[in-house]
């Protein structure tokens, strides 16, 4: 029989704004918005008081101001966030190597064999909170479960400063009833394509044979109709957070014509775009990679000074890179990608300034 692994998922809980009510006490018990006022600006998170009038992160400013007139705006300060950040990875390290941070407030535990020697994977995750608000005086939510699937799904289910256990006998059952949208790898333009063909639930999920699945969403198809059932295998990987996202084709004929590149860049666009919303990522930084007949390879790059938030954005600036190298496209195009990087899910100060344009 194979083991059954023991993951934890922390998130810490509205974790800028936190930070800003825990130092400046006139803050707490306010709804307050971490960004910048300006008609430009948006939102990079709330706290839980602003959550309930609808102000939710990547929100532009000025709708949040709207729906939550008393709304107080306060500048990030992201050395302070790094520090929080690596307080609590300090306290990872004292229970597992096998930490794997997805950004700066979260992060993927294997807790399967551990350094602590506790009885459950429950005790070390309370553990693991406590120790969090002892140090810090910030809470974290904590999903308990087989896989990181379920370990992150779990980490948002009761939310703020609680704790969701998923055994391997409820798995089934608690998925039936989920909601599409929460599940973890499935983003905005998942959901709404999922919507449209009826399917709300995981239970509606697991009503799709895998080859249906494949047929409507390529290789990830795979990954739908494991996590439907409850499989997930990928290991906790102790790498460092992800510093890009990106795809890349190679032709099964080198392509000379411009006009037959830009459908084919097109897809390569929608491709890369479903991956971002999938990690619920932005990037200021957009290069485009081509590869000619006889292997010499070029790379174009251009970057913003705030998120493209839209996929428009990309689609635009994709185009003009690829026009640019209109005169060397007659060689022949073996392979084409395309990559974001500069994201906002990383650790950079400049994280904030989701900005968008109207
Ligand atoms: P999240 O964990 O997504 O959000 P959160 O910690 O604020 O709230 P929750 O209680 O729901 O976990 O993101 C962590 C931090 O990352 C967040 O405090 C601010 C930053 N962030 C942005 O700057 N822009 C964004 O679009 C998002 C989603 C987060
Ligand atoms: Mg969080």
């Amino acid at each position: 029989m194979e083991s059954v692994r023991k993951i934890i998922h922390i998130d810490m809980d509205a974790f800028f704004a936190s930070i800003e009510q825990r130092d400046h006490p006139s803050l707490r018990g306010k709804a307050i918005a971490v960004g910048s006022p300006e008609p430009r600006g948006v939102v990079a998170t709330a706290s839980y008081e602003a959550r309930k009038w609808g102000v939710h992160s990547a929100m532009p400013s000025l709708m949040a101001k709207k729906k939550c007139p008393g709304l107080i705006f306060v500048h990030p300060r992201f050395e302070v966030y790094k520090s929080v950040s690596a307080q609590i990875r300090t306290i990872f390290q004292e229970y597992t190597d096998l930490v794997e941070p997805l950004s700066l407030d979260e992060a993927f535990l294997d807790v399967t064999y551990h350094k602590k020697g506790r009885p459950s994977a429950t005790l070390i995750a309370e553990e693991i909170r406590q120790r969090i608000f002892d140090t810090t005086r910030l809470t974290a939510s904590a999903g308990v479960s087989y896989n990181k699937f379920l370990a992150k799904v779990a980490s948002d289910m009761r939310k703020p400063n609680g704790i969701f256990v998923i055994i391997p006998s409820d798995a089934m059952d608690f998925l039936t009833g989920l909601s599409i949208d929460r599940f973890f790898g499935v983003g905005k333009v998942t959901a709404d394509k999922f919507h449209r063909m009826g399917i709300l639930t995981g239970g509606d999920l697991r009503r799709l044979e895998r080859p249906q699945l494949i047929r409507l969403f390529g290789k990830t198809g795979n990954y739908y109709y494991e996590i439907a059932r409850g499989i997930d295998n990928r290991p906790v990987n102790p790498s460092r957070i992800r510093k890009s996202i990106g795809t890349e084709e190679t032709f099964v004929q080198d392509i000379p014509d411009i006009e037959e590149l830009r459908a084919r860049l097109q897809e390569i666009e929608d491709e890369l775009w479903i991956r971002m919303d999938r990690r619920k990522a932005f990037g200021k930084t957009l290069t485009l990679k081509i590869k000619y007949a006889d292997f010499e390879q070029h790379t174009r790059s251009k970057t913003f000074q705030t998120f493209l938030l839209k996929k428009e954005q990309m689609n635009k600036a994709a185009g003009e890179m690829l026009f640019d190298c209109e005169k060397e496209l007659y060689r022949g195009v073996r392979l084409l990608g395309l990559t974001f990087s500069n994201l906002n899910t990383e650790a950079s100060d400049d994280a904030i300034q989701l900005t968008l344009e109207f």
